[in-house]
């Protein structure tokens, strides 16, 4: 099957994600996304991809995708370290960072790690794991509690979703013991400080094993 690339080249971080347009269709049909670990193998296998094999690329990605997790940190996590460390402790989102991928490679999963303060951000990332990750891992910080956007979003694109928070939602003030998130997700660990990510972490993989 002869298939040509759309223009529109998204780059990523550690692989490529690109639509195809496909002949006597008319145009662009749909975006298929295909992550490669390593860029020289990207372009080695490129041409065969989309000129020939094309079925080779959905093995490729669902390879791909069911070894890779998704961990979102929403609003002002990234001020982990300084904010309240009597609630949020003393280290860094870099730390917790390091402390996910750790545990994603005991695991045997790639962690793509990202915070945002942004809602429709997190909207749009829930909405990129659909077909590219196996699961997210979500501490949605204030928007938990607000955002029936974020939960639409969560329902909408089939990915398991386990929902964390470093501090003890329940404990605290009462407009914290409601969320949205929990709606939709399939548990929620929360209390545990950054342990919390790792218990989540684990929870996904049984998951996702079983
Ligand atoms: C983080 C936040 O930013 C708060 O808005 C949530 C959550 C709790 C946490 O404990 O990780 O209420």
């Amino acid at each position: 099957m002869h298939c040509s690339r759309a223009p529109g080249l998204k780059k990523h971080g550690w692989g490529e994600a690109f639509p195809f347009s496909l002949p006597n269709s008319g145009g662009l049909r749909g975006s298929v996304g295909i992550y490669f670990p390593d860029r020289r193998l990207f372009r080695a296998l490129e041409k065969q991809l989309v000129f020939r094999h094309y079925r080779i690329d959905a093995v490729l990605e669902g390879e791909i995708m069911s070894k890779s997790i998704l961990v979102l940190n929403g609003p002002n996590l990234n001020l982990l370290g300084t904010r309240q460390p009597d609630i949020y402790g003393s280290k860094t989102m870099v730390d917790l960072q390091a402390e996910c991928v750790e545990k994603g490679e005991a695991l045997g999963y790639r962690i793509d790690f990202r915070q945002s303060n942004s809602e429709g951000t997190l909207v749009d990332w829930i909405h990129e794991a659909r077909n590219r990750y196996a699961g997210i891992v979500l501490n949605a910080g204030a928007y938990t509690h607000t955002s029936i956007a974020l939960m639409d979003a969560i329902e909408s694109v089939g990915v398991p979703v386990i929902e964390v928070h470093i501090s003890n939602i329940h404990q605290r003030e009462d407009f914290r013991h409601v969320s949205y998130v929990s709606k939709t997700a399939m548990g929620m660990i929360c209390g545990f400080g950054f342990y919390g990510y790792s218990m989540a972490l684990d929870a996904l993989v049984n998951h996702l094993r079983h």
